[in-house]
């Protein structure tokens, strides 16, 4: 597979980095390219703008935006591109996540962001990777694996109970 990035990941800060890692790990596992960077909706709002312009001609086909507490980065996003963008709220000290939950599946009508459960990272990359996976069938044929995989976990753990 070309080592291309299909998949953007955007974290609004370093302090993300831990829950984010996952959704990188889970891409390769996966053979999909992606490229991780940090860009703040608030503090850098040029810089954020600048990766967002030239996402779709470098092409990137999905969007990972990680964001916690007031998360406008997946909207800030969302608004600036017609990609999928994946919105993944990181449990912050206040609230539980909720704030972050919240802020990114309320998008007003019009501009929409996919969103995951708090801190899942792994499932903002395999939702990446089953969008990517439409027209693309390596992807495709991995992430079936890795499906039957993890279904084969589930069957030997299952046996190892009786
Ligand atoms: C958000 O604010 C970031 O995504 C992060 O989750 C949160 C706190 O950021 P720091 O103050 O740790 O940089 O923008």
């Amino acid at each position: 597979m070309s080592e291309k990035p299909l998949v953007g990941i955007i974290m609004g800060s370093k302090s993300d980095m831990d829950v984010v890692m996952p959704a990188k790990d889970m891409l390769n596992e996966l053979h999909i390219p992606s490229e991780i960077r940090i860009f703040s909706a608030h503090r850098t709002p040029v810089q954020l703008h600048e990766w967002v312009a030239s996402a779709r001609e470098r092409g990137i086909k999905v969007i990972i935006a990680a964001a916690g507490g007031a998360a406008a980065l997946p909207g800030a996003i969302a608004a600036e591109t017609s990609l999928p963008v994946i919105g993944l709220p990181v449990l912050g000290k206040a609230f539980s996540g909720l704030d972050a939950l919240l802020s990114i599946v309320q998008m007003p009508g019009g501009i929409p962001v996919a969103a995951v459960g708090v801190n899942n990272a792994k499932n903002a990359a395999t939702m990446a990777a089953r969008i990517i996976a439409i027209e693309n069938d390596e992807v495709r044929n991995a992430l079936e694996e890795f499906t039957q995989l993890q279904a084969e976990k589930v069957i030997r753990d299952n046996l190892s109970l009786e």
